[in-house]
């Protein structure tokens, strides 16, 4: 029998114990474990009732994602939930931690759940792109109603105890030891001779009779290219129209499809993905971390106030530090400003912007900085302005203060130069907005320490961001990528597409909106500034003007002026073709002697991804990424890749290495431009018939 679960007597109550960390997942030994103790308890004549409870940090988070792709293995979960209804001894599960996927379909097996205050539920399997597979669709519309049910599994999100009381998930909270409430509660429940309370017997109620269409609609826009939201809807509403068992089946059915999808193949390697990148290869899990207790950020202007935001949401100390005062006031109500909208919004309260205002320290002196634990520069991209910075940095801050930049494109080398501690020194490159977007791209830079590296890694989990371990080039991983794929948007529509078809064609892929409309929100003179200094820091390897160079110098900067590559109506982000920028293409060709030619959508979706798996795959050779998942996050988190795509190289893999290599070497042949010589790693790849993932 499985070791993993364990049963015991409490007194007349029988107690099975889930034993599996780290989050005691649903694997097929504890499923056995499961359903043997059970039987165990419901042979032993003492125990009136029964409770199970996880060990650890949580109840059962769902089931073992390892074991997806697998051939199955029995029990089937499902068949365990349904023993597990079908006792005739009452069963309480008892949760703390989070009661997640399987976990709870479990506890939805049982008559009674309860549950400690800081415990969460739900049903995240829609972000696997899967759906909840052991009865949950079924059975959590006939306990709490159809269109609470769909809110819960469609978004996914976990919800809080008390919200799952007031829902009806879980039947008390339990506000000291979670064991000894819920023997307490079986014992009361016994000695009243409670009934059984089984929810396979309940009708789902749809409460109103469009219920499923206007859901359908309401996240049409949100989930496009999502899989698993849609069928999501199918099956619950399979378990209003059809009894538990028929419906059972249609859930079986609906999983099964997603389950082998391309979307859920993707979604799921995006989940391990992401918690693989807090492994750095080389660096053992014990390297000693310094503390952080109090932070600093160099400038207040967009990008350094949306750094502070983050560790004052995080509860830590942030000085704010401008030269002018001007600047710092604005700076200052800029963020105030931002923390207030999101209490209008109801997401924090008014006390929570004080709270976090009061974290926020403004300063004008550098002087005031000799205490901190790390600071982080945000200003200007100008390596004379960088200079100043850190040599002042270096001058006032304690020995062992970790000084970061927050540039995009600059030498992290270089800067760390500046100080007499280059081993202190490395990169953490925020993407704007700062206090929003979950990439940090942490550079490490030639002479970073090893125990720097580690603590921003372990920082940036603190802060809510996903920290992504990358070496000193230009553009770092992501931007270096963006760069290669805006040039090759920029020469497409040099040869003949249109601004609008290059964007639409990347926004059918699943980007949130094309290069073209994403220049325009960041603001076009950003690059403009970058192609500026690299034309005179290095000019044999700068871009050649185009025709976007003069529409900065035309003032269309992109959105915050109403006009970039496209033009903008007052309060509306919907990019508009304009024929001002169409007229400025047309005199550029004409300038450059080009024909405009027929560009096919097939022709730009090769070219603007193949160039960034050729980039891709050279910054893996280079080491500038350790592994190819690092690539797939940065460019998931950082610029909204599509999740159920799982990455650019993810991505690739599906595509075909080989397709890739075979493109990537004809345009080269065709172009002879350096940008198209195919990486030596995705040739070998192609010759040896694998993909980046093997
Ligand atoms: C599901 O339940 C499907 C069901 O409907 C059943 C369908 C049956 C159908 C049968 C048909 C016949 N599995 O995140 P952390 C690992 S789908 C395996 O760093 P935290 C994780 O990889 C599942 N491993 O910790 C990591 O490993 P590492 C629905 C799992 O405290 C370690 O645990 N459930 C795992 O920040 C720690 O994780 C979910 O989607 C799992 N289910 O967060 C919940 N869950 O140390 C997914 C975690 O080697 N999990 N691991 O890197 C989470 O959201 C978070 O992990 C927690 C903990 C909130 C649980």
């Amino acid at each position: 029998m499985s070791d993993l679960v364990s049963y015991r007597l409490e007194g007349d109550i029988g107690v099975i114990s889930v034993n599996y960390p780290p989050v005691n997942a649903l694997g097929q030994g504890v499923r056995e474990g499961l359903v043997a103790c059970l039987r165990q308890g419901l042979d032993d004549d003492q125990a009136k009732a029964l409770v199970v409870i996880g060990e650890g940090r949580t109840f059962p988070a769902g089931a073992d994602i390892r074991e997806f792709g697998k051939p199955p293995q029995g029990p089937a979960l499902p068949d365990v939930v349904a023993e597990y209804e079908a006792s005739d001894k009452l069963v309480v599960a008892a949760i703390h931690g989070t009661a997640l996927g399987g976990g709870l379909e479990v506890a939805l097996g049982c008559d009674y759940r309860v549950a400690v205050d800081s415990a969460k539920v739900g049903l995240p399997e829609v972000k696997l792109g899967i759906l909840p597979g052991a009865g949950g669709t079924q059975r959590l519309p006939r306990l709490i109603g159809a269109q609470k049910a769909l809110e819960v599994i469609v978004a996914g999100n976990p919800v809080k105890a008390k919200d799952a009381l007031e829902l009806g998930i879980v039947d008390e909270l339990i506000g000291g030891d979670l064991l000894e409430g819920a023997l307490a509660f079986a014992r009361k429940l016994a000695a009243g001779n409670a009934p059984l309370r089984r929810i396979r017997d309940l009708q789902a109620k749809k409460e109103d009779p469009d219920l499923f269409s206007n859901f359908e609609k309401s996240i049409a826009r949100k989930q496009r290219g999502f899989k698993a939201p849609f069928h999501c809807i199918k099956a619950v509403q399979a378990a209003v129209e059809l009894p538990f068992d028929e419906g059972m089946k249609r859930e079986r059915e609906l999983f099964a499809e997603l389950l082998v999808s391309p979307e859920s193949r993707a979604q799921r390697h995006v989940f391990f993905a992401e918690r693989e990148v807090a492994k750095v290869p080389g660096l053992p899990k014990d390297t000693p971390k310094r503390d952080i207790n109090q932070v600093a950020v160099i400038g207040a202007g967009t990008m350094g106030g949306g750094i502070a935001m983050n560790f004052a949401n995080a509860g830590i100390p942030v000085k704010i530090l401008e030269v002018k005062e001007d600047a710092l006031e604005k700076g200052i109500a800029v963020i105030r400003k931002n923390y207030e909208n999101t209490a209008k919004k109801g997401r924090i309260t008014a006390q929570q912007v004080e709270d976090r205002m009061a974290l926020i320290q403004p300063t004008l002196s550098y002087d005031d900085l000799s205490d901190v634990d790390l600071v982080i520069e945000a200003v200007f991209e100008n390596m004379d302005v960088k200079k100043a910075v850190f040599s002042e940095l270096d001058r006032v801050c304690k020995p062992g203060a970790i000084l970061a930049t927050n540039t995009s494109t600059l030498d992290v080398n270089r800067i760390a130069e500046f100080t007499q501690r280059p081993e202190d020194v490395m990169g953490m490159h925020f993407f704007s907005p700062a206090n929003v977007m979950k990439l940090l791209e942490n550079v490490r830079g030639e002479k970073t320490a090893d125990d720097v590296v580690a603590t921003v890694m372990d920082l940036s989990r603190r802060i809510g961001k996903v920290g992504v371990l990358v070496g000193v080039c230009h553009g770092f991983v992501g931007n270096r990528m963006l760069h290669k794929r805006q040039a090759e948007a920029i020469q497409l529509v040099n040869e003949g597409a249109s601004p609008a078809q290059v964007d639409k064609v990347l926004f059918d892929l699943g980007f949130p909106m094309g290069p073209f409309a994403m220049s325009d929100l960041a603001g076009m003179d950003v690059g403009y500034r970058i192609r500026e200094e690299l034309r005179k820091e290095d000019p044999d390897n700068a871009p050649p003007r185009n025709w976007t160079d003069e529409l900065v110098e035309q003032g269309r900067l992109g959105q915050k002026t109403q006009a970039g590559v496209f033009d903008y109506k007052e309060g509306d982000r919907t990019p508009v073709p304009s024929s001002e920028v169409d007229a400025l293409i047309a005199k550029f060709r004409e300038e450059q002697g080009i024909q405009a030619r027929e560009v096919s959508d097939q022709e730009i979706l090769e070219r603007c991804m193949y160039v960034m798996v050729n980039e891709g795959a050279k910054i893996l050779e280079e080491g500038i990424a350790a592994r190819p998942l690092d690539v797939d996050v940065i460019w998931i988190y950082g610029y909204g890749f599509p999740v159920y795509r799982g990455g650019v190289l993810f991505w690739a893999d599906s595509v075909g290495v080989k397709t890739i290599y075979d493109k990537v070497s004809q345009f080269h042949k065709e172009t002879g431009n350096d940008v198209w010589k195919p990486a030596a790693l995705l040739e070998n790849l192609a010759n040896e018939g694998k993909g980046f993932y093997g």
